[in-house]
């Protein structure tokens, strides 16, 4: 007789402050790890108190006090996990940054801008990034990050906890966490977490999953985006295997990353869209047979639009290394609720809503067509604990109308750091900017509000776009984003669509030019198209791997695109090659 596998433990009420989370995580499961791709880095949870107890005092040393804002980044588990506990022990609020962070001009001026915005009283740094970071930021002392963890484990912890690190001086509504979003443009939000609403978080993601205790989760996402950050504390909190790998890892050898998932017995894989995309890229069809899959219960796959045919592609092409097509997870949610929005069910293959685009774009309404239509992946029920609803002029609309998606609950975030004006609506809800409808109680996301293309006074979703124009031969991994350009009356143009591909080769790129100019005509029933050609990876991405086609836009339009290889404009007669 079979029996049901034990459900893993959700974190008890009790644990009222973050740093509650980590003595539980210890006191449960001292010997477990927080894995590594890289055994000799993995750390069991009890080291992670431990640690964190001695960071924290040495943090106290150094004037760090309730409510002060400590940038630091987010690189391997081992060390991050130990400096988050000791910062928000002392009741300071965490500001995780790339690992990155600063090393290059955008990179300095992304992490100027969120030191300035947060006022932050201290930064931690590896130690290759100090020098870099004292010369970029010279107001706000620098540390390095290695020297205060060595010395707090050869220290030990200090026999007495240090005053600042009693919880009865602190409360559930302090900020533990300062979440900095990676903005369409290039200013990042510092969306406040306070310790209730992360701890909301921890709750909500495993009542909607129902781990089982046995399961292992894998994924190498970056400690500083709310995916990887909070899907790994909810992890911790029912005290579930986590194996851990660096983004750059997975980015250079995808094949070795799902090798060694597989060897650690992975049930649960989380990543964006492209991830899975990635893999299917990495493994040859001939290899796949090398790998098990069968074990995977979850594959959660959320942070971008989803495709439908990267789904059917990704479920076939692992289908022989016994993946299955009912572990694939769609679901929804962004920095302003903590994480958590909604989750697909994990008991069915995941479902694709076929609709009207033209009613989609010009009626905003999802009537159900045959596959011709644009495919919408179900991103499933609001997650218990998460209201959501879908309005349009302050009015909830009825499903399959499409509007703004907003939600209301406890790990949705009061507002932005230091703005002063308030960013909820009445009633409690926070708007998404997002696009989306129900249908049958499932969440359905169409788009990024700021991202539609109006055109001759035509609503177009850039999705539309770029799924028809992605076939295009010779381009890098199928990457290219829509904008719409103003007009140009000194050239004669129009207003018109712009497209940025990226290709694969040096050229000529004449069949690349004319296939996304019209197969983008097609969609848009006509209109001018100018595409710009960009290397591979030369479109600018988040610090999540999101297409950030706003700032493309800006670029173009300020002229400090400096990697584009051509810009070929509607006007242009494609006669020769060389474009
Ligand atoms: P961020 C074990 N977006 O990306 C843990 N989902 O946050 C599991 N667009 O604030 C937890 N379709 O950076 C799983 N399905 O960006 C949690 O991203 C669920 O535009 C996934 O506003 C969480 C992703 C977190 C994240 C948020 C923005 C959203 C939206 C876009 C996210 C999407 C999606 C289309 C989806």
């Amino acid at each position: 007789m079979s029996t049901s596998p034990e459900p893993a433990v959700p974190l008890p009420t009790t644990v009222t402050l973050l740093d509650g989370l980590f003595t539980y995580a210890a006191e449960r499961h001292p010997a477990q790890l927080i894995g590594s791709t890289d055994p000799a880095r993995a750390l069991p949870f009890a080291r992670l108190e431990h640690d964190g107890v001695a960071v924290a005092a040495a943090l106290l040393e150094r004037g760090v006090r309730r409510g002060t804002p400590v940038v630091f980044p987010a690189g391997d588990a081992a060390d991050f996990f130990p400096v988050l506990n000791a910062i928000v022990s002392v009741g300071a609020i965490a500001v995780p940054v790339s690992a990155r962070a600063g090393r290059n001009p955008a990179s300095a001026a992304r992490l100027r801008h969120i030191v300035e915005d947060c006022e932050a009283a201290l930064i931690l740094a590896d130690d290759d990034a100090v020098p870099v970071l004292r010369e970029v930021l010279p107001d706000v002392p620098t540390h390095p990050l290695s020297a205060l963890l060595a010395a707090a484990r050869t220290t030990g912890v200090p026999a007495t906890a240090p005053p600042g690190l009693r919880p009865a001086d602190r409360n559930p509504e302090d900020l533990a966490l300062i979440q900095y979003t990676s903005g369409s443009t290039s200013r990042p939000r510092g969306v406040a977490l306070t310790h209730r609403n992360v701890l909301a978080a921890l709750r909500i993601i495993p009542a909607a999953l129902r781990p089982h205790a046995t399961d292992v989760i894998s994924h190498w996402l970056p400690l500083s985006h709310d995916l990887g950050l909070f899907g790994t504390l909810a992890s911790l909190g029912c005290g579930i295997r986590i194996c851990l790998s660096q983004p750059r890892d997975f980015i250079k050898q995808p094949d070795a990353w799902l090798a060694a998932s597989c060897e650690a017995g992975a049930t649960i894989l989380v990543g964006p869209d492209f991830f899975y995309q990635y893999l299917v890229e990495a493994v040859p069809a001939d290899e796949v047979t090398r790998y098990d899959l069968s074990g995977v219960r979850m594959a959660l796959n959320g942070a971008e639009p989803i495709d439908p045919a990267g789904l059917d592609l990704f479920a076939r092409h692992f289908a022989p290394a016994g993946f299955r097509r009912e572990a694939q997870l769609p679901c929804y949610g962004l920095a302003e609720a903590t994480l958590p929005v909604s989750f697909d069910s994990p008991l069915r293959p995941p479902a694709v809503d076929w609709v009207d685009r033209a009613a989609l774009n010009d009626a905003l309404k999802a009537v159900p067509a045959g596959t011709g239509g644009r495919g919408i992946v179900n991103c499933g029920t609001p997650a218990p604990g998460v209201e959501v609803r879908v309005t349009a002029e302050g009015e909830t609309l009825p499903e399959r109308s499409v509007g703004e998606i907003e939600i209301r609950g406890e790990a949705v975030t009061a507002g932005y750091y230091r703005e002063s004006e308030p960013s909820a609506r009445p009633g409690g809800w926070r708007g998404t900017g997002d696009l989306g409808y129900f249908a049958d109680g499932c969440l359905h996301i169409t788009g990024r509000s700021k991202e539609i293309l109006i055109l001759a006074g035509q609503n177009h979703y850039p999705q539309d776009i770029e799924d028809a124009v992605r076939e295009a031969p010779g381009l890098f991994r199928r990457s290219a984003v829509a904008v719409v350009l103003p007009a140009d009356p000194g050239a004669g143009l129009p207003e018109r669509i712009g497209v940025f591909a990226e290709v694969a080769s040096e050229g000529p790129h004449t069949a690349t030019v004319t296939a996304i100019r019209r197969t983008a005509a097609e969609v848009l029933g006509g209109a001018s198209v100018d595409v710009v050609l960009l290397p591979a990876l030369g479109i600018s991405r988040t610090t999540s791997g999101k297409f950030q086609r706003l700032l493309m836009r800006k670029r173009l339009l300020e002229g400090t695109l400096d990697n584009a290889l051509a810009h070929i404009t509607a006007a242009e007669v494609l006669t020769a090659p060389g474009t």
